[in-house]
């Protein structure tokens, strides 16, 4: 029975708690050292990309080949187009590659978002563990870390519906291709399809993004990330409570909600909102010492 396209992307603990089919279980192996198996997914990953050319199609299909005398081409680590991004985690610094096909004309997620998309995961040996070449929504929040990471790098695309048959179809999207060192994927606990401590490389594009609001107060949890909608980096929480900000229905702990600071404050211009009724937060009034208004507790009425 094969994985949904769905679980395969989640994280291994949703993996143990969901349960899954029997031939296709996570394989939990005792955790090893986080840098030795960096060390040896990286060099894999390097091997390969100094091994192997990439043809991309006018979809933005990728595929790999492996450079011989009768297969030439220019390998993946001379490309020019060749990027990465360093990402820590349990104390590693991950080098994670990733190559922009194109970066998409819409709008970027955060790694808080919802992302349509559709993909394909390689193994190094160029088998292909999983599939969805139809876009399916996925929370950022529940796949691996090297998507939480990469996708906030790319911008979504447009869409148009043919009234007569109902086919949709994305354009000008983003997509990519992304290296993925184990640590910022499975590692340890992972389909058996995969492997334990297996890097892993997609071909991905980016069709829609649904922002969200995790707190219910109008602001858009993307706004509340760092107050300034980034892509990256540490959530800020403003009390200090422990509770971030998106997440917090009271960021000042003034003891009132946020959505009722921002609803009811007897303000000369009320503080529009967007098209979907969130709050234009570059709107939002500052006050006191410059926060604004929702994040200093002196400004409560
Ligand atoms: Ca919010
Ligand atoms: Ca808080
Ligand atoms: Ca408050």
């Amino acid at each position: 029975m094969k994985f949904s396209s769905k679980l395969l992307l989640l994280l291994p603990f949703i993996f143990l708690m969901v349960g899954c089919p029997k031939d296709d279980s996570p394989t939990q192996e005792p955790a090893r050292d986080y840098l030795e198996v960096y060390n040896e997914d990286i060099a894999e990953i390097e091997d390969f990309m100094d091994t192997h050319f990439m043809t991309v199609d006018g979809d933005y299909n990728v595929s790999f080949t492996e450079i011989t005398p009768s297969t030439p081409g220019t390998a993946i680590s001379d490309r020019s187009d060749l990027d990465f991004k360093i990402v820590n985690k349990n104390g590693v610094d991950h080098k994670l590659y990733f190559i922009k096909l194109r970066e998409g004309i819409g709008e970027n997620p955060t790694k808080l978002d919802s992302v349509f998309t559709s993909y394909k995961g390689f193994k190094t040996d160029l088998t292909s563990f999983d599939t969805a070449p139809n876009p399916i929504w996925l929370q950022l929040q529940d796949v691996i870390k090297g998507w939480q990471e990469l996708f906030p790098e790319f911008k979504s695309g447009t869409s148009t519906t043919n009234m007569t048959t109902g086919i949709t179809t994305y354009n000008d999207y983003g997509a990519g291709v992304m290296f993925v060192p184990s640590g910022l994927g499975y590692f340890n606990v992972a389909p058996t399809s995969i492997g334990g401590y297996t890097p892993i490389i997609f071909n991905f594009k980016l069709m829609n993004v649904r922002y969200k609001d995790h707190d219910g107060d109008k602001i858009l949890s993307k706004e509340e990330y760092l107050g300034t909608g980034l892509v990256s980096g540490t959530a800020i929480d403003t009390d200090g409570d422990g509770n971030p900000d998106y997440a917090d229905v009271d960021d000042d702990a003034d003891g009132v909600i946020t959505k009722k600071e921002l609803r009811d404050r007897n303000l000369i211009t009320p503080i529009p909102k967007d098209a979907k009724g969130y709050y234009i937060y570059s709107s939002i009034p500052t006050c006191g010492s410059g926060n604004k208004l929702h994040l200093n507790p002196s400004c409560q009425q």
